[in-house]
C-alpha cells in the first residue's frame, strides 16, 4: 500500500520520495512496535485522508494544495538505507523517511551529507538523544551524527526530559534548545524566527513523534507529557520546509500503543502539510 499523497509511479519525475524503514533493532524502549509504523501510517492515510462519494474517492488535501510530485519507494531494510537514500539524493529528490526507531536517522543523515556536506539539523524530540557513553542506538543519534552536521546551524525543539550527560553535551557543544515552555513564553512566531535564523541552506529535519504531547500523539515508544502541540509542530515544519530542506524523517510512531490510530493519522497529515510546503 502507498501513502495516499503519492501521485506518480515514476521516481525520476518526482520531487519527493517517501521511504518506509520498518526496523526497531536499535531501540531500547520497553514499548515495542515502531517497525509497524510505515505500514500503519500508509494504511491510515488511505482510509482517513480520503473521502468517498459513491464510487469516487477524493483526497483531503492541505489548504495550500499539493503541487509537487510524490513517489512512494515502499519499505526498505536497515541495510539498504545507504543505497536507497544515496539514490534518491543523487537524483536531487527530497527523501521523507518513516521509521522505525530513531537510530535510523543517523544512517540517513550520513547519506544525505555525502551530497550536501554538513547539514543544519532541526531535531524535534522530547529527548535530546545526546547520550555519548553508549553509541549506535536511538538515544545517541545527536552524538552519532556530529561528524555529518554543522552544529553551529543546528537546533533542538521540544526537549523536556534530558539525562544528566545529555545536559552536559548540550552545554559542551552549545546547542540551542527550544522547550515547550519556551514556545509558551516567546510565542510561535518568535520561535519560527529563531529556527529560521539558525539554519543554513542544507537543512535536514528529524521529527520524533514524541516531541508532540501524548494527548495528540499517544502512540510513541517513549511518551513524555508536557509536549508540543500538533499545530505548533506542523506550523514550524511548514516554515522550515518552505525555506528549503534536503530531507526529513518521522520516527518512533508506535501503533501498538496508539489510541484509535490517532498518532498514525497525525503523521500522515504532517506528511501532507510538509509536501504542500515543499
Ligand atoms: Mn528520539
Amino acid at each position: 500500500m502507498k501513502i495516499c499523497w503519492a501521485n506518480t509511479d515514476n521516481i525520476d519525475e518526482s520531487d519527493i520520495v517517501i521511504v518506509g524503514i520498518p526496523d526497531e533493532s536499535k531501540s531500547h524502549a520497553l514499548r515495542k512496535g515502531t517497525s509497524e509504523a510505515p505500514h500503519k501510517i500508509r494504511e491510515i492515510s488511505s482510509i482517513r485522508d480520503t473521502y468517498k462519494h459513491g464510487d469516487d474517492i477524493s483526497l483531503g488535501l492541505p489548504l495550500d494544495g499539493i503541487t509537487k510530485k510524490v513517489y512512494d519507494y515502499g519499505n526498505i531494510e536497515r541495510s539498504q538505507i545507504e543505497y536507497a537514500i544515496d539514490k534518491i539524493v543523487s537524483k536531487s529528490k527530497i527523501p521523507i523517511s518513516i521509521g522505525g526507531d530513531h537510530s535510523i536517522t543517523t544512517q540517513i543523515i550520513k547519506s544525505v551529507s555525502k551530497k550536501y556536506g554538513p547539514l543544519s539539523l532541526v531535531y524535534f524530540d522530547a529527548h535530546p538523544d545526546f547520550v555519548s557513553s553508549v553509541h549506535g542506538y536511538y538515544g545517541s543519534v545527536f552524538q552519532d551524527v556530529l561528524e555529518y552536521i554543522d552544529i553551529k546551524t543546528s537546533i533542538m525543539v521540544g526537549i523536556r526530559t534530558p539525562e544528566r550527560e545529555e545536559i552536559d553535551n548540550i552545554k559542551k557543544y552549545d546547542v540551542p534548545v527550544i522547550t515547550p515552555f519556551d514556545i509558551i513564553r516567546n510565542g510561535i512566531q518568535k520561535t519560527e524566527e529563531t529556527i529560521l535564523d539558525r539554519i543554513g541552506k542544507n537543512t535536514y529535519v528529524s521529527l520524533d513523534m514524541d516531541a508532540i504531547d501524548p494527548a495528540y500523539a499517544p502512540g510513541v515508544s517513549v511518551p513524555v507529557p508536557l509536549g508540543l502541540r500538533n499545530t505548533e509542530v506542523a506550523f514550524l515544519l511548514k516554515s522550515i520546509v518552505k525555506k528549503g530542506i534536503r530531507g526529513l524523517d518521522i520516527m518512533e510512531t508506535c501503533p501498538n500503543y496508539d489510541i484509535k490510530d490517532r498518532t498514525s493519522h497525525l503523521a500522515s497529515r504532517i506528511i501532507s502539510e510538509v509536501i504542500s510546503s515543499a
